[in-house]
């Protein structure tokens, strides 16, 4: 039997918490033979309900899972952790003002990036799922220098999912046939969802989905919206924001990561930007990537048209204010 992996779950009380756990516990993040130990981290506030998220997993009896910690101590939920996955985060609420969620988030993601830095394995890879994700896993980058750039990430693989399920819906194809669109930029109203290289395979034929869409109106307009306004869209029918749809993007992401992405199809990943199609260094921004062996390499050679460039840029722009707004919160 293999070794456990041990994995963090931060917000481990949260909505996203409570769908995610289990899907590790089951082997949807790290495969089917491969036990793990789950950390919990939450606040004292949500103590108790942590508490009794843990006592679920003890009656779930699952077979692959070798451990639970549930705490409110960031150095014990970070000791030893090859895997976090950070959910937990400061919330906007009604009438608060975008400074003032950055700057709860900024002083989260700094004492945690310090925790992880002294606490973690020393090739721990992070996920940032909490909001703003691109600049919380900025700012955890910033205060965890010893961690490799290469191991922060922040989560867009939901919005990722979210395209080529329209697009499956749109021409009535499984969406497991549907591949390769890409989500640039910012997980935000900004992003660019991009269908420009994706594919649907039909009768072992790959077809671009430009030419069986064969409505470049709808995929220039209403379809880059949708995406844009999914999460808004679950929580008017829902009263509650994404948290299946996100726990199994969760989940996607680190799969992919740890175990590769199969031949010919890329993912989408918010990653430390190196200057990869003219986005500025220094920004975690989502790019089309591919893993092999535990590591995500950016998809290079796409071609860039006048529309893409102008939206990939946008989105950049707003990631370049959101950073400039979390460095004015550290003072
Ligand atoms: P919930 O409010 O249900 O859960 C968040 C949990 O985090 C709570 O239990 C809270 O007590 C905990 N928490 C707060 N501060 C903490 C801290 N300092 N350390 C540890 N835990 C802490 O939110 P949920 O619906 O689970 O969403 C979690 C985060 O994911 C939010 O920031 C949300 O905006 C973000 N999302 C990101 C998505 C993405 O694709 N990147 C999509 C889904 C989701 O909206």
């Amino acid at each position: 039997e293999k070794e456990p992996i041990t994995v963090l779950v931060t917000g481990g009380a949260g909505q996203i918490g409570y769908a995610l756990v289990p899907m590790i516990a089951r082997g949807a993040m790290l495969g089917p033979d491969q036990p793990v130990i789950l950390h919990m981290l939450d606040i004292e506030p949500a103590a108790e309900a942590l508490k009794g998220v843990k006592m679920e997993l003890v009656d779930a009896a699952f077979p692959l899972l070798k451990g639970v910690v549930a705490t409110t101590d960031v150095v014990e939920a970070c000791k030893n952790v090859n895997i976090a996955v950070m959910v937990g985060g400061f919330p906007r609420k009604e009438g608060m003002e975008r400074k003032d969620v950055m700057s709860k988030n900024v002083s989260i993601y700094k004492a945690q990036a310090s925790a992880l830095e002294q606490n973690a394995a020393a090739d721990c890879k992070v996920l940032v799922v909490a909001n703003p994700a691109n600049t919380n896993a900025l700012i955890l980058k910033e205060f965890a220098p010893s961690i490799p750039e290469k191991n922060i990430t922040c989560l867009t693989r939901l919005d990722h999912n979210r395209a080529l399920g329209q697009i499956s819906e749109r021409l009535n194809v499984h969406v497991s046939d549907v591949k390769n669109v890409i989500i640039w930029g910012n997980h935000s109203s900004t992003q660019y969802p991009d269908v420009n290289h994706a594919t649907v395979t039909a009768n072992g034929a790959q077809k671009p989905v430009r030419e069986l869409v064969a409505d470049d109106n709808w995929l220039n307009s209403e379809f880059i919206t949708t995406v844009q306004q999914r999460g808004a869209a679950i929580i008017k029918a829902r009263k509650l924001s994404s948290a299946l749809s996100a726990a199994s993007a969760a989940c996607d992401h680190i799969r992919d990561w740890v175990l590769g992405t199969p031949k010919e199809s890329w993912v989408s990943m918010g990653v430390y930007s190196d200057g990869s199609y003219g986005v500025q260094p220094g920004l975690i921004y989502s790019f089309p990537v591919t893993c092999e062996k535990g590591d995500w390499t950016i998809v290079q050679g796409l071609k860039i048209d006048e529309f893409s460039r102008d939206k990939m840029d946008k989105t950049a722009q707003e990631l370049v204010e959101e950073k400039e707004l979390a460095k004015s919160c550290l003072n």
